[in-house]
């Protein structure tokens, strides 16, 4: 198993983490994205979308997309509970905790966002909804899906655990800030999500972002 894989991206971590909790052997092939790793043919051949994680399982069959990657991974497993809510989670991350908490991070780390401008603004406001949501959803329960560990806690930890970096404050989320204690309480847990590296700076790199 290989994993095309770019170290500061959570959509890339979410992968790993759960890879480790599987406890499963793979080779991690880094993909420099703001080198212009994507940006090749040879990329566009594994994955059109230009986009990391993308694991190679078996030999030659690509499979890209971070929450689909997990689900593949994770069936017949524990962390695959039987519950359609887990897909309802995965598709909530990408759809509004992705663009939200994980834009605005990215956005503001890396330069391309000052924190006044309207970009930065709607984004935050659009995170704050997302975490009253999951605070909410996390107020009865251990775990967001059949109060079990599972694959929608990885998914979602990914980026809500990074929020801070986003300058969003945590405090006022008590269910939210319990979840991610018990989140990495998990056997196997790692956390081996890297800063962004210089070349990510805006203009300093070449990417789909530039
Ligand atoms: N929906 C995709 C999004 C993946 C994505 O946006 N990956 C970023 C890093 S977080 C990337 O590889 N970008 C490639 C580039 O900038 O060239 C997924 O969940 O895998």
């Amino acid at each position: 198993m290989k994993l095309y894989d770019y170290a500061a991206s959570a959509n890339c971590y979410k992968v790993r983490l759960l890879l480790a909790q599987l406890g499963a052997e793979y080779e991690r092939i880094p993909i420099d994205i703001f080198g212009g790793d994507t940006l090749t043919d040879e990329f566009a051949a594994i994955n059109p979308a230009r986009s990391t994680p993308v694991l190679e399982h078996p030999p030659g069959h690509y499979l890209p997309e971070s929450n689909a990657i997990l689900l593949h991974l994770a069936e017949g497993t524990p962390f695959f509970p039987r519950d359609p809510q887990v897909y309802r989670w995965l598709f909530f991350e990408q759809a509004d905790v992705v663009p939200a908490i994980g834009g605005l991070r990215f956005r503001l780390i890396t330069g391309r966002l000052q924190p006044d401008e309207p970009d930065a603004l709607r984004r935050r406001a659009a995170a704050h909804d997302v975490l009253a949501l999951l605070d909410a959803q996390l107020a009865a329960r251990q775990f967001l899906v059949g109060n079990s560990y599972g694959v929608a806690d990885i998914g979602l930890y990914g980026y809500v655990h990074v929020a801070g970096e986003a300058g969003l404050e945590l405090e006022p989320y008590t269910a939210v800030r319990g979840w991610l204690t018990r989140v990495e309480a998990q056997p196997g847990f790692v956390n081996d999500l890297d800063p962004y590296p210089a070349n990510a700076t805006a203009g300093a790199g070449r990417s789909i972002y530039d």
